[in-house]
């Protein structure tokens, strides 16, 4: 039989700095998806990539002085960049795609073409504002008090000659989806959009540029590039192979069953997707879900806040499988929540060191010390029930139905508050049966002490298979812990109370989540957390600024009057009593020594600049300082770092006699 298809995609990213947590946080959640689905035994695509043209990065790869091209390789391929972030998040795309990928390009220029062709894009002028770290046009009325409604930043005048997508033919059917169907997901999205974007009635989107060069090329209008949210929608088809040969699963996998997304970028994905694949008469895709952020005190993470929290250093400090557990059991998908290392901590102490790693290392242990490591054959069946076994058995017979209903509906965390009320009702069981005492006269209770074991390691391994889209590694450490063969932890037997052999091996191994020590952990990740921006800080070096240019024109007879000359320092001391000024006796070329006065200590010692040919402008009128005359000035190049004034005496070839003129 064929096994049915799940497509499933995460945003494609922007290149534009290093990903911190709050990206983190979507791909982890469409991980865990796409695992429960292949556990499920689907045929599963998971897309993600990176989402690299627009005015945005051609601007960060100027300041960087890169090519836009190079600048995106370097964050997406290079060492910490997006895949490597990935990989270590253990994230189990089948594909990636970058946006500057040739096929994808093609792709867009013909998708263009083909709207255009339709009819749905056409020329026209564009008036309005434009928000460039957001990449979003804004008419006059969408702007919230004057600024942008998305990130409350400037947003800019801009018209130009461009090309329009007919959003506005499609308003109708895009209400009627919104409104008629389960397509937008959380219902509360729905509101959002039908208020905010359908009511006030949908304009028609501008979808090119011409004021910047970095995007796909319109190719029947050069000096066009397509509107990058264009260029980028379109991943999730041109990844399949859509108009292009490099990939062949378009007709298997779209439309897509669910793009997971951020709730700012539900309205692209909500309205103008699916309008445009309306236009190219494509099916759409199944659902949209838009998840809502992580919070750093209330606020959002930015890195131009300085508060994005490093997702490298929470898993080397914790653990990946800890920080993918934690990202999807705290904070309810639909909605916001709070993000803090103490809940962090909190939340690996708890549920992971005390519940699950306490459960597994008792049991392992009991096994151990009461039964060699191997239970007696027939266990699973010994010793008549009591009220307790038949809830710990009902509990967890009963726990894949709970936890499949939520994760059908994109609720992780709720998949998981219901597997780790088995694990509690487990720990209970254990002061429940109080093996300990039992073990005391093994003649009386050996059975009833093998069966009560047989429960817990059962429980376990149902709880393990459940948990292993969320922490795949530690499953496998569990299930081996278990005697569990890992290749038989299948959905199937999620729902078979006693498919655990009766007489497998047990090892009590490593412990799976040690406890974290609260105080010591905090210290230890601000002191990381700083080493980080100080290394960041080293290899972008130091930032160099120079005073703003004059706007006013100097005349050219002003400044020729202007009488610079190159001077030979004959003798140069420091000024007492001053900290600043140094006192130079300088040949002019004139046969008489002239005295200047410099405040340039603090960047050089006097006797280096012994012999050293300057230039100075020597028609300034005398003028005294600490008593002493200074007839002229020399000449330095100034600059700041890190907000530091340096300094740098202007200095010239010595066969440049003193005396010579500077014009
Ligand atoms: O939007 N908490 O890219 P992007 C939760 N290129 N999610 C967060 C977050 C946070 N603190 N910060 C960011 C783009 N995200 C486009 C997508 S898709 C065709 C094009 C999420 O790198 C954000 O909500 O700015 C978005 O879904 C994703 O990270 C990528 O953001």
């Amino acid at each position: 039989m064929e096994k049915q298809k799940f497509y499933i995609t995460t945003p494609i990213y922007y290149p534009s700095d290093k990903l911190h947590i709050g990206h983190t946080y979507c791909t982890v959640a469409t991980d865990a998806v796409a695992r429960y689905k292949r556990l499920k035994g689907l045929d599963v695509m998971f897309l993600t990539g990176t989402d690299e043209h627009g005015q945005k990065i051609e601007e960060k790869a100027k300041e960087a002085g890169v090519t836009p091209k190079e600048f995106v390789d370097r964050i997406v391929e290079g060492p910490k960049g997006v895949k490597d972030l990935w990989k270590l998040m253990n994230i189990s795309n089948d594909r990636f795609i970058r946006t500057t990928d040739d096929y994808h390009v093609a792709s867009v220029q013909k998708i263009f073409k083909k709207m255009y062709d339709k009819g749905d894009i056409y020329k026209g002028k564009y008036k309005g504002k434009y928000c460039t770290p957001c990449e979003s046009f804004w008419t006059e009325s969408q702007l919230v008090d004057g600024k942008c409604p998305d990130c409350g930043r400037e947003v800019q005048d801009a018209e130009e000659e461009a090309y329009f997508f007919r959003l506005s033919k499609y308003a109708d059917r895009i209400r009627n989806l919104l409104e008629d169907t389960d397509f937008l997901q959380p219902r509360s999205r729905v509101n959002e959009m039908v208020r905010n974007f359908i009511d006030p009635g949908l304009e028609d989107l501008c979808v090119s540029r011409t004021s910047f060069s970095w995007g796909v090329p319109v190719d029947f209008d050069p000096g066009h590039v397509v509107y990058v949210w264009v260029d980028a929608l379109f991943n999730y088809t041109t990844a399949l192979g859509f108009l292009n040969d490099t990939y062949h699963d378009y007709d298997k996998y779209w439309p897509a069953d669910v793009h997971f997304v951020g709730k700012e970028i539900v309205r692209f994905h909500s309205i103008i997707w699916p309008a445009m694949l309306m236009s190219m008469e494509m099916p759409l895709p199944k659902h949209v879900f838009g998840h809502g952020w992580l919070l750093l005190d209330g606020g959002k993470m930015s890195k131009s806040k300085g508060n994005v929290v490093d997702p490298y250093i929470l898993a080397e400090k914790f653990g990946v499988d800890a920080l993918r557990f934690f990202l999807m059991r705290t904070f309810p998908f639909g909605s916001d929540g709070n993000f803090s290392n103490e809940l962090l901590i909190q939340t690996i102490n708890t549920d992971l060191a005390n519940d699950l790693g306490n459960l597994v290392s008792r049991t392992t242990a009991m096994v151990g010390k009461y039964f060699g490591g191997k239970l007696p054959e027939g266990c699973r069946t010994w010793a008549a029930p009591e009220s307790f076994d038949t809830e710990l058995i009902t509990m967890a017979s009963g726990l894949r139905a709970r936890y499949e209903e939520a994760m059908e509906t994109f609720a992780p965390h709720k998949a998981l508050e219901e597997v780790f009320k088995v694990i509690q009702r487990a720990n209970k069981y254990i002061d429940e049966t109080a093996p300990w005492v039992l073990a005391k006269d093994m003649e009386q209770n050996g059975k009833r002490l093998a069966h009560v074991m047989y429960n817990l390691l059962e429980a376990t391994r149902i709880c393990g298979i459940l948990l292993s889209p969320f922490m795949p590694e530690s499953c496998e450490k569990l299930f081996a812990q278990i005697g569990a063969d890992t290749q038989a932890q299948t959905w199937d037997s999620a729902a078979q109370w006693g498919a655990l052999s009766d007489s497998a091996a047990v090892t009590k191994g490593e412990n799976l989540f040690p406890r974290i020590d609260m105080d010591k952990a905090l210290d230890e990740l601000e002191a990381l957390e700083a080493q980080a921006r100080a290394e960041a800080k080293a290899a972008a070096g130091p930032v160099v600024e120079v005073e703003p240019y004059a706007e006013e024109y100097v005349d050219f007879d002003t400044f020729c009057k202007s009488d610079f000359r190159a001077v030979k320092v004959k003798a140069c001391e420091a000024v007492k009593k001053s900290a600043k000024l140094l006192r130079f006796t300088l040949d002019d070329g004139s046969g008489t020594d002239r005295q200047i006065l410099s405040g340039i200590h603090k960047w050089y010692e006097p006797e280096t600049l012994v012999g050293k040919t300057l230039v100075a402008i020597l028609n300034l009128p005398p003028r005294k300082m600490m008593g002493l005359e200074s007839n002229g000035m020399l000449i330095s190049a100034v600059h700041t770092e890190d907000g530091e004034e340096v300094l740098h005496l202007l200095m010239v070839d010595d066969s440049i006699p003193a005396g010579a003129k500077m014009c």
